[in-house]
C-alpha cells in the first residue's frame, strides 16, 4: 500500500466511524450492523498498528488508554460551574419569574421566554474541544476547581472524541451532566451484588464515582451517558443570541441535547412542561429530580448576573419525593454468605414510585437504633434515587402503645451461634462461619455461581437438600460427589445426576480470578478477584502476601487488604484451598507451579536491597516454590544473595565470604527460563 493511500484510508475511516458512533449513541438511529461496525472498527486498529504514526489521539480506537499522569489533578473553571437555586411550587416560580421581570425593567404582562430542560440527577462536567477535538475534561469540584477526568469521559461512548459538523469553534467548553441510565444501574448492581462488590445506592453516586475510577478500563465498562447543556467559554465563533440556538448548535456538532427540551412562554408556559414531566418521568431510563428553566435571551441572561454562586437567570423546578406511609409489620434478621446479620423490616405493602414494596433493608443496627425503628411504628417509605426502599423517618406520633426498642439477637437465628461485632464496625456477624447453615449455603451457592466456579445446573434446592443431610460441608465435598448420592436427591433424575457429575468435572478447569473470586473472601469481588489474578499471577504469592504489598495493587485498599491477610491466615481456609487443589481445580492463566524444574532445590538464599519488579514477599515466595529456602543474614551457608537496588551490608558480606551474588536482572532470567 503506497504511503499516502494509508493515511486517506485511517482519516476516512476515523471519519466514518466517528459518524456512526453519533448515529448509534447520540441518535440512536445506526445505520450499519454491529457486525458491519466491528469490521471497520477491526480494520482501523490494523491499520494504526502497522502504521502508528497515522492514528490520531481522536481515534476512535484510542478511547481507553492508560491512565495518564495528569488524572485527578485540579483543573481550575475560568468560568465557575454554578449550582441553580431551587423552587418547589407555582408561587416560589412567579416570584423568580417577577424579580427577573424587575431586573430586566420589562412590564410583567410581556412574558419571558424561557428554554425548559429536564434537571438531570448525575455528576456535571465541562468538557474542553480545541478546533474539535476533546481535549480535557473537568468534575464541577467545588465549582471553582474540579478534578480532571479526561481519561474516563473520553470512554463514554456518546462523547464524541471529535467533533461532527462543520465551523467548529476553536476552543469549546460544553458542560453536561454525567449519568447513569437506570437499565445500567440495575444491572449494573445485580451483578455487584452476585459479585460481593460495592453496590451504589443510587445512580448519581454510580456515576460520580465511576469518573473516580483510577483506570478508564473499568470506568469503560460502566454504563455511563450524557445530556449537555450549556457552554462554558467559547472562542472563535459568534455565538447565537438565544440558549435554545446554543443547544441545537451543539446538537450539530455532535453533543447529546436531551429531546425533551422545550422552549415556552412565562410561568405558565413552565407549569404546563412541569405538569408533563410529572407524569412522564418515570418512562425515562434515567433520574431526574426536577426542571430547570431558563431565561432563553442570553442578552437578558447577561444583564441578570448572578447571586453568589447561582445564576439569576435559571431556576430549578424541583419534584417533591415520593413519599408513602406504610407500618412496619415485624423486623427480621437475615444472615448474608459472610454471616453479616441484617435487619430488614417487613413493611405492610406500599406503591412507591412505581413499585410495590414490602421489604426495606435497615442496614445495620445503628442505623436501626438512630430512627429507632419499632414493629407496629408508621414510617414513611421512599425509593433512594428512585430505586432502592428506603425508610425515611419513623412518624412518632403515630406510635403504638407497647413497642418495644429492637434489640440484635444474640444468637444466630439459623445456627444458634454467638453473635458478635468487630469493634469499629457497623455490622453483626454470626460468629459460626461454614458451620451456620445459613452461612453455608449462601456460601455455597456463591462457589458454584457461573462467575466463580461455574457449576452447571447446581442449583439453590440441590444445595440446601445436600447442606442439610451434612453431605456438603465445605466446597471441596462438592468434588466427592458421585452419581448415585445425586441420585437419591430430590427431583435428581438419572440424567440429571449425568449432567451434574459432568458439569463438576468440568469445572476444574477454571482461571485464577475465577477460583480467587470462589474463596468468598469478603469484599473481594470479581473485578477485584481479576485484578489480583492480574497482578499476582500465581496463587501462592498472594497467599503470602503482606496487607503493605496488597495494597500496592491497584483498587485494594486497607480493608480489603486485611481481608485477604485474615482469609489466608486461617487455617481451615487454607486447608479448603489445599483440598481444592488436591481435588484437581486447575488454571490456565497462571503458572501452576508444578512440574516445574525446582531449581533453587536446596538452596540458600538470602535478599537485599530493593527491587523493581516483585516486592520482597513475593520474591520469597517465588525463591520458595522453586525450592529454595530464605534466611536473613549472609553465612558460609549461604549459597546465594539476591541483590536488588542500593543493597545492605549483606553485598559486603557476600564478597568477603565469596558468596554468589545474583543480580534481579539475572534471578528473573533464570526464573523465566523454567516456567
Ligand atoms: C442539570 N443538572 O440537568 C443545569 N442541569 O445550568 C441543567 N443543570 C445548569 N442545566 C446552569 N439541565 C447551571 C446548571
Amino acid at each position: 500500500m503506497v504511503e499516502k493511500n494509508v493515511k486517506q484510508i485511517i482519516t476516512r475511516l476515523t471519519s466514518c466511524l466517528h459518524n456512526h458512533n453519533h448515529l448509534y449513541y447520540v441518535m440512536d438511529e445506526p445505520e450499519i450492523s454491529d457486525h458491519e461496525y466491528d469490521n471497520l472498527f477491526n480494520e482501523l486498529l490494523e491499520l494504526e498498528k502497522k502504521y502508528p504514526e497515522y492514528q490520531v489521539d481522536s481515534s476512535p480506537t484510542q478511547n481507553v488508554g492508560a491512565k495518564p499522569s495528569s488524572a485527578f489533578r485540579s483543573i481550575e473553571h475560568t468560568l465557575p460551574m454554578l449550582s441553580l437555586s431551587n423552587v418547589f411550587n407555582r408561587e416560589e416560580l412567579e416570584n423568580f419569574d417577577r424579580r427577573a421581570h424587575e431586573k430586566l425593567n420589562l412590564p410583567l404582562e410581556q412574558s419571558i421566554h424561557y428554554a425548559c430542560e429536564l434537571k438531570f440527577d448525575g455528576t456535571a462536567v465541562s468538557i474542553v474541544y480545541e478546533d474539535g477535538i476533546l481535549v480535557r475534561a473537568a468534575t464541577r469540584g467545588d465549582g471553582k476547581k474540579g478534578e480532571d477526568v479526561t481519561h474516563n469521559i473520553r470512554t463514554i461512548k456518546s462523547i464524541p472524541l471529535e467533533l461532527t459538523g462543520k465551523n467548529h469553534p476553536s476552543y469549546l467548553e460544553v458542560r453536561g451532566e454525567v449519568y447513569m441510565p437506570l437499565s445500567g444501574f440495575s444491572d449494573f448492581n445485580k451483578n455487584a451484588e452476585i459479585n460481593d462488590e460495592r453496590v451504589f445506592v443510587n445512580p448519581r453516586n454510580a456515576a460520580a464515582g465511576s469518573l473516580r475510577q483510577l483506570d478508564p478500563n473499568y470506568t469503560k465498562k460502566r454504563p455511563l451517558d450524557i445530556f449537555f447543556y450549556g457552554v462554558g467559554i467559547v472562542k472563535g465563533i459568534v455565538l447565537p443570541t438565544k440558549h435554545s440556538d446554543i443547544l441545537s448548535l451543539l446538537s450539530g456538532w455532535g453533543l447529546k441535547i436531551c429531546k425533551e427540551n422545550k422552549l415556552v412562554n412565562g410561568v405558565d408556559g413552565c407549569m404546563n412542561f412541569y405538569n408533563q414531566m410529572v407524569k412522564k418521568r418515570h418512562t425515562f431510563d434515567y433520574d431526574i429530580d426536577g426542571l430547570v428553566y431558563k431565561i432563553d435571551q442570553i442578552s437578558h441572561q447577561d444583564k441578570l448576573g448572578f447571586v453568589s454562586r447561582a445564576p439569576r437567570w435559571a431556576i430549578a423546578h424541583k419534584f417533591p419525593a415520593d413519599e408513602k406511609t406504610t407500618v412496619i409489620e415485624s423486623i427480621d434478621f437475615q444472615v448474608g454468605r459472610t454471616g453479616a446479620i441484617t435487619p430488614v423490616a417487613k413493611v405492610k405493602p406500599a406503591f412507591v414510585g412505581g413499585v410495590t414494596i414490602s421489604n426495606i433493608t435497615l442496614h445495620n443496627m445503628d442505623e436501626l437504633q438512630r430512627k429507632d425503628v419499632r414493629v407496629g411504628d408508621t414510617v414513611s417509605v421512599r425509593r433512594a434515587g428512585d430505586v432502592i426502599p428506603e425508610l425515611v423517618k419513623v412518624i412518632r406520633s403515630k406510635r403504638p402503645s407497647g413497642t418495644s426498642e429492637v434489640m440484635m439477637l444474640k444468637l444466630c437465628p439459623e445456627c444458634n451461634s454467638k453473635v458478635v461485632r468487630i469493634t469499629g464496625e457497623a455490622v453483626f456477624r454470626c460468629s459460626g462461619g461454614y458451620n451456620c447453615r445459613a452461612q453455608r449455603i449462601e456460601y455455597l451457592k456463591h462457589f458454584v455461581s457461573r462467575k466463580a466456579m461455574d457449576v452447571d445446573g447446581f442449583g439453590v434446592k440441590l444445595i440446601e437438600q445436600l447442606v442439610n443431610s451434612e453431605r456438603l460441608l465445605t466446597p471441596d465435598q462438592i468434588y466427592s460427589l458421585n452419581k448415585e448420592e445425586l441420585c437419591s436427591l430430590d427431583r435428581v433424575a438419572t440424567k440429571t445426576a449425568e449432567n451434574l457429575i459432568h458439569a463438576i468435572s468440568n469445572s476444574k478447569n477454571t482461571t485464577l480470578d475465577k477460583f480467587i473470586f470462589s474463596l468468598g473472601i469478603r469484599e473481594v469481588g470479581q473485578t477485584t478477584a481479576e485484578v489480583l489474578a492480574d497482578y499476582y499471577k500465581d496463587l501462592d504469592i498472594l497467599m503470602l502476601a503482606s496487607e503493605e504489598n496488597l495494597q500496592e495493587v491497584p483498587e485494594v485498599g486497607p480493608i480489603v487488604a486485611k481481608n485477604i491477610v485474615v482469609f489466608f491466615e486461617n487455617d481451615h481456609n487454607k486447608s479448603i484451598v489445599k483440598n481444592l487443589i488436591s481435588c484437581g481445580i486447575k488454571w490456565t492463566s497462571s503458572m501452576t507451579l508444578e512440574g516445574v524444574e525446582k531449581i533453587f532445590e536446596g538452596k540458600t538464599i538470602v535478599i537485599t536491597g530493593s527491587f523493581s519488579a516483585l516486592s520482597r514477599e513475593q520474591l520469597k515466595a517465588k525463591i520458595r516454590n522453586l525450592g529454595g529456602k530464605v534466611t536473613g543474614s549472609v553465612s558460609k551457608k549461604t549459597d546465594f544473595l539476591l541483590s536488588g537496588q542500593d543493597p545492605g551490608s549483606k553485598n559486603q558480606k557476600a564478597l568477603d565470604l565469596n558468596v554468589k551474588i545474583i543480580y534481579e536482572r539475572e534471578f528473573f532470567e533464570l526464573f523465566e527460563a523454567v516456567i
